[in-house]
């Protein structure tokens, strides 16, 4: 090996190294999409004056409505560090904990929802409205929109994951993703209009049935969009939320790795 090449190595190792200890650009914005409008997001990650364990009476929004609750009983609790990432998140209890958007949000047609599910027992409303319909949850592990389940498969990973809602268009089925891939089930035609609540729940308030919990569950960032997102900003946008809350993101690392191989390889000719 030439001298060089022991320098270029040198180069290639250093700059690995710094790809992995520097501050991580993932949990920046969200990426731009084309021809679609962000109609709520919120994130646990904005809570600002609270410690692990204190009760959520609002939660801010970055875009849309805000998200609070009055009664003491119904408020879900902050956890500082909630992801394999140790990002925030809202922890509901499942008995009757949710929290009420200040005015309905923008109809969506793209929902991400980043969550950790604590069990997967009944029926558990993830995010309606205050009518008994559209809303969407999970039936004992199986993704559902407006009652309709995303069948056959269910999940019972209670591990933080991405999970995606899109509407069916044409060239763009109606699907579930669970971490930027489909988990294969029943396409998905209709939107999702007048969202005002985060979870549900068995008392009075949001009564849908009693059969329909609030979700046993940490809720770390909800993005919302008013239209089909393209395959490629949905991956985008789930790459981006797995690499905020689960794993890190190994492209950086690749590209620096890459480059500086090639760099060696154009010197030792
Ligand atoms: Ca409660």
């Amino acid at each position: 090996m030439t001298r060089l090449s022991i320098f270029a190595m040198s180069m290639i190792v250093a700059l690995a190294l710094f790809a992995m200890t520097a501050p991580s650009a993932q949990a920046g914005a969200l990426p731009a999409v084309s021809g679609s409008n962000l109609v709520f997001h919120i994130d646990a990650g904005d809570i600002s004056g609270l410690s692990d364990g204190d009760a959520v009476s609002t939660w801010t929004a970055a875009a849309g409505p805000n998200a609070s609750q009055g009664n003491a009983d119904y408020q879900p609790v902050y956890r500082a560090s909630a992801t394999p990432m140790g990002t925030a998140g809202v922890d509901f209890d499942q008995d009757n904990d949710h929290l009420d958007l200040d005015s309905a949000m923008g109809d969506a047609a793209s929902i991400f929802f980043v969550v950790q599910y604590k069990e997967f027992g009944q029926q558990q409303m993830m995010m309606g409205n205050s009518a008994a319909s559209q809303k969407f949850g999970h039936r004992s592990g199986v993704l559902f929109m407006d009652g309709v389940n995303y069948s056959p498969r269910g999940f019972s990973s209670t591990d933080t994951h991405v999970h995606s809602w899109q509407k069916n268009a044409a060239g763009n089925p109606g699907t579930w993703l669970e971490d930027g891939v489909d988990i294969g089930g029943t396409v998905q035609s209709f939107s999702f209009t007048g969202g005002s609540v985060i979870g549900a729940e068995r008392s009075a308030v949001h009564q849908w049935g009693a059969d329909n919990l609030g979700p046993a569950a940490v809720i770390s960032e909800i993005v919302a969009y008013d239209t089909e997102l393209s395959a490629s900003d949905r991956a985008a946008v789930s790459a981006h939320l797995v690499a905020k809350h689960i794993i890190p993101e190994p492209s950086s690392l690749v590209l620096v790795c890459l480059s500086g191989l090639l760099a060696l390889r154009r010197r030792s000719r």
